[in-house]
């Protein structure tokens, strides 16, 4: 799969795609990424691609010209690509990235990512072009930059063979939507804080239950609308209503 990214920033991209378990993927291809330098389609020698908006006030705007540049040389270098990628900008005003549309990407030959910068795009860009908006959250970023690389990183690490055979299934079982129960490791007791029993007891059955228990009873306290989605997508066992009904006595 490919990712064209359309940047003011692309030297923030270099460091990520060569650490973890993604760089195997972006250094052999499998994940294509490309960058491109918006300032590489300024048309003026300051290589200026904002301007004041229209109506006044604070804040630069990215012109449109720059950018209808730069998408039309990505579409010219995909020409020889499979279907026609979606253009994505990254914006506060954009629908939450979920799990579910980073699997739908993932299966996807790619996308075209646009980083905003500044107070946002010129929206003519947007009308023309834009085929969807993404957020982060409710909280203010300076540019899409970091919402690009955690796109990128959310769909590269579902790519085949980024995640030994354990995770993905692991993977699968996050599907039920649930958070994750507490892990422990080396040594048994740390200054008399033990790791619970029943993880040394070798009963995998057990394991099991105790495991789903403490996640269940995380995602009720901490995540009560996870819980409603789970159980209203069938995804919860009689036996796990059965234990939340006990807690919740
Ligand atoms: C004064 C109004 N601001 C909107 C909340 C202006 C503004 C803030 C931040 C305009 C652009 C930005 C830059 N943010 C992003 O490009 C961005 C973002 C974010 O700020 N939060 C969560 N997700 C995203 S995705 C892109």
């Amino acid at each position: 799969m490919r990712f064209d990214i359309v940047t003011l920033f692309p030297e923030l991209f270099d460091p990520f795609l060569k650490v973890g378990v993604t760089r195997r993927a972006y250094t052999t291809g499998q994940v294509d990424v490309r960058l491109w330098p918006l300032r590489d389609h300024a048309d003026n020698p300051y290589r200026r691609v904002d301007d004041r908006a229209y109506g006044g006030g604070p804040g630069m705007v990215m012109l449109v010209e720059p950018l209808e540049r730069a998408l039309a040389a990505i579409r010219a270098d995909r020409a020889d690509q499979a279907p026609s990628a979606p253009v994505i900008l990254f914006s506060p005003a954009g629908a939450p990235l979920t799990q579910s549309r980073v699997q739908t990407l993932a299966a996807s030959p790619g996308a075209i990512l646009v980083c905003g910068r500044y107070e946002g795009l010129d929206q003519r860009f947007i009308d023309r072009h834009v085929d969807e908006e993404v957020s982060l959250g409710d909280f203010v970023l300076s540019g899409g930059e970091l919402p690009a690389l955690t796109l990128l990183d959310a769909v590269t690490r579902l790519q085949p063979g980024v995640l030994n055979a354990a995770a993905s299934h692991e993977q699968d079982s996050f599907s039920d939507g649930l958070l994750d129960c507490p892990h422990y490791s080396r040594p048994e007791t740390l200054g008399g804080d033990t790791v619970p029993a029943v993880l040394l007891s070798g009963h995998h059955a057990q394991i099991a239950r105790w495991r789903r228990e403490r996640q269940l009873a995380l995602t009720a306290r901490r995540r009560p609308d996870l819980l409603a989605t789970a159980r209203a997508a069938g995804r919860l066992s009689r036996a796990d209503e059965q234990y939340l009904r006990e807690i919740t006595l």
